[in-house]
């Protein structure tokens, strides 16, 4: 089956790629951007986008909101991640830690899927700390200061397959795979 993703995100795009390879999909990237509106929860921006999308898109798709919630700062970025992202970068988010002893973060992704007009939603987490310095080259994001909790290394020091078996939207996409696979709708 055809499946369109709406994201800006090379990076997301190649996760998803990876990740539901046997998933029987044909994924195509639409590098658009839809409302996001600012809310607290990644679930609101995502049925709010979908509702937007829904009028203008033809055929099955997803969209993917993601966000970094880091404890000290009360789940700062969280859902405003992309602009703290262009703002402050990774520099600017470990300058806002430095010194604290605290250092547990956890990262989420909720993404939206429709077809034929019906929605549903797969998400996941993954729990880590941010790293005292950036380390690796790899991935996108904030995936140089993140490091999971079963691992060594942060995100970008792994390639797409190891991040996927450990990370956020690893999580949602096993998921998402086991709804494609599983749609009497596809
Ligand atoms: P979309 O077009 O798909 O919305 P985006 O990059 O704006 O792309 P989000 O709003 O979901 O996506 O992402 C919020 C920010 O969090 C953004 O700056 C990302 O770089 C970062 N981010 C999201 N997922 C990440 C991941 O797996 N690793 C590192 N950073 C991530």
């Amino acid at each position: 089956m055809k499946l369109k993703f709406i994201t800006t995100n090379e990076g997301k795009f190649s996760e998803f790629n990876d990740a539901l390879s046997g998933a029987d999909v044909n994924l195509e990237r639409l590098n658009m951007s839809y409302p996001e509106i600012q809310t607290e929860s990644l679930e609101g921006v995502i049925a709010f986008g979908m509702q937007w999308l829904d009028k203008k898109i033809h055929g099955p798709y997803v969209i993917d909101d993601s966000g970094l919630f880091i404890s000290e700062l009360n789940g700062f970025p969280g859902v405003y991640s992309a602009f703290a992202f262009r703002a402050l970068g990774n520099a600017g988010i470990l300058r806002l830690m430095g010194g604290m002893r605290n250092r547990k973060a956890i990262f989420r992704t909720v993404i939206g899927l429709s077809i034929n007009g019906h929605h549903s939603t797969l998400d996941g987490e993954c729990e880590g700390t941010i790293t005292a310095t950036e380390r690796g080259e790899s991935g996108f994001g904030f995936d140089p200061i993140f490091r999971p909790s079963d691992s060594t290394m942060t995100f970008a020091e792994m390639n797409i397959g190891e991040k996927n078996a450990l990370s956020h939207r690893g999580a949602a996409l096993r998921k998402l795979k086991n709804t494609l696979l599983s749609s009497p709708l596809r």
